[in-house]
């Protein structure tokens, strides 16, 4: 068993040297590869962030499993014990320099999960959070809004690898638009979520995406007071599928009208 604090500060510190090395790329041209579709991008800095944090993990913490967006590291989620990790999220931000990206990784602990850090190179901004001690960003507790949803900004993602899903995506919007203060499109979810977390934003939701994108971000989210969902009010899948997200303070979404029988 790892100490709670020593797993948090060395999840911490190595994602701050990731972040170090995407906010490094910022002058070269990155090019971007495509993997499943021509929205689906892989570049050199995704594959070389994602070496360095699973290698200093694995010297720490010889025994722990991945869990990685790039390669094939798909270890048992079960394990004692597990690191999830998104090495560049908002890749297509980062191959057009748009400096909107993060890194996440979070960290499951026999199935559930128990920490996460994200961290945003370009504002420096390091969210953090282990199961039962609250939400941190840059060392300050932080908690969601308690303002009501027509004063917050609404956070979505339009899903671009599943362009089948865009009229749902619109159809939320429409619902949602008017009872907001206003909607962001940034790119990046883990992003997202902890900016829900910092109530900087009430909500947040997204038709796909994968347990990487919001292992990190849902501890943060949900130490911070705020509250994750699949479209049909599950919690979401922790065994690695993808799914659909709201994310918000129980206000915000209970005022969306998103969880309601009319999205069923
Ligand atoms: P990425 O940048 O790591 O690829 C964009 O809508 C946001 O959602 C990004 O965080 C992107 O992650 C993620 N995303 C979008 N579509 C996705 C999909 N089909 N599967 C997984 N993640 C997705
Ligand atoms: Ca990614």
């Amino acid at each position: 068993m790892y100490g709670e604090q020593e797993l948090l500060r060395a999840m911490e510190e190595i994602a701050k040297e990731c972040g170090a090395i995407i906010k490094g790329a910022k002058e070269e041209h990155v090019a971007a590869t495509e993997k499943t579709n021509f929205r689906d991008l892989v570049t050199s800095y995704d594959v070389k962030v994602q070496k360095y944090a699973v290698d200093e993990l694995k010297r720490r913490f010889p025994d722990a499993s991945f869990f990685c967006e790039e390669g094939d590291d798909r270890g048992n989620l079960s394990d004692e014990y597990v690191f999830v990790i998104d090495p560049i999220d908002g890749t297509a931000n980062f191959s057009r320099h748009m400096n909107i990206s993060c890194v996440s990784i979070g960290c499951f602990r026999l199935g559930r999960p128990y920490a996460g850090v994200v961290y945003d190179p370009y504002n420096d901004e390091l969210y953090s959070a282990v199961r039962g001690g609250g939400a941190r960003l840059n060392g300050r507790a932080i908690s969601v809004t308690d303002e009501a949803l027509e004063h917050t900004l609404v956070m979505i993602g339009t899903s671009p690898y599943n362009p089948e899903l865009f009229d749902r995506t619109m159809e939320k919007l429409g619902y949602v638009f008017p009872k907001c203060l206003d909607v962001r499109r940034r790119g990046a979810a883990a992003l997202d979520l902890c900016t829900v977390a910092a109530g900087r934003s009430g909500l947040f939701f997204e038709e796909i995406l994968a347990l990487w994108d919001y292992a990190a971000g849902l501890v943060i989210l949900e130490e911070a007071g705020g509250e994750a969902y699949t479209m049909e009010g599950d919690p979401l899948p922790l065994d690695g599928r993808k799914s659909n997200i709201v994310a918000g303070s129980p206000r915000c979404i209970e005022e969306s009208g998103l969880l309601s029988d009319r999205f069923k």
